[in-house]
């Protein structure tokens, strides 16, 4: 089974669709993991988007991602990384195909609501910077057999 790092990014949490957004994941038969309400700090926003440091867009997203709580989590399914990334949609808004989460619920770059891992090791590298190990939960979901 594979996991991937989701972040309700502030805005999503200021319009009021935390429970409508999770139920997509729910609804696609992902487990939750682990989940959390946190104002993500200096150091682990800019360690979560090293790769960016230095592009124009840089600060904006690092005041952005602080700007209020998200809600951060592990989701958990067979071919986890790639299923999320494909409901997420593409990274501008514009470009994001209707159905998609950014396509439903996003104009701009910037305010695209939510992240999720681009790959298994950065799903790795994400959920360590995020989490202590005991704070992932270890529970069979009863509909598993059915999904
Ligand atoms: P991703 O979130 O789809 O993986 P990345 O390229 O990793 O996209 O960029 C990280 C975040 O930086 C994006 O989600 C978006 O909020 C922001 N970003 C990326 N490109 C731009 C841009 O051209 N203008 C403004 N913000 C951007
Ligand atoms: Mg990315």
């Amino acid at each position: 089974m594979e996991q991937t790092l989701v972040i309700l990014k502030p805005n999503a949490v200021q319009r009021e669709l935390i429970g409508e957004l999770i139920s997509k994941f729910e609804r696609r038969g992902m487990k939750i993991t682990a989940m959390k309400l946190s104002r993500i700090s200096l150091e682990t926003a800019e360690q979560h988007y090293r790769e960016h440091r230095g592009k124009q867009f840089y600060e904006d997203l690092i005041s952005f991602i602080r700007s209020g709580p998200s809600v951060i989590m592990i989701l958990e399914s067979l071919y986890a990384v790639d299923i999320v990334r494909s409901m997420v949609g593409a990274t501008n808004p514009a470009e994001a195909v209707p159905g998609s989460i950014r396509g439903d619920y996003a104009t701009s770059p910037g305010h695209n609501m939510i992240h999720a891992s681009d790959s298994v090791e950065s799903a790795k590298r994400e959920i360590e910077l995020f989490f202590k190990p005991e704070e992932l939960q270890e529970y069979r979901l009863a509909v598993r057999p059915w999904l």
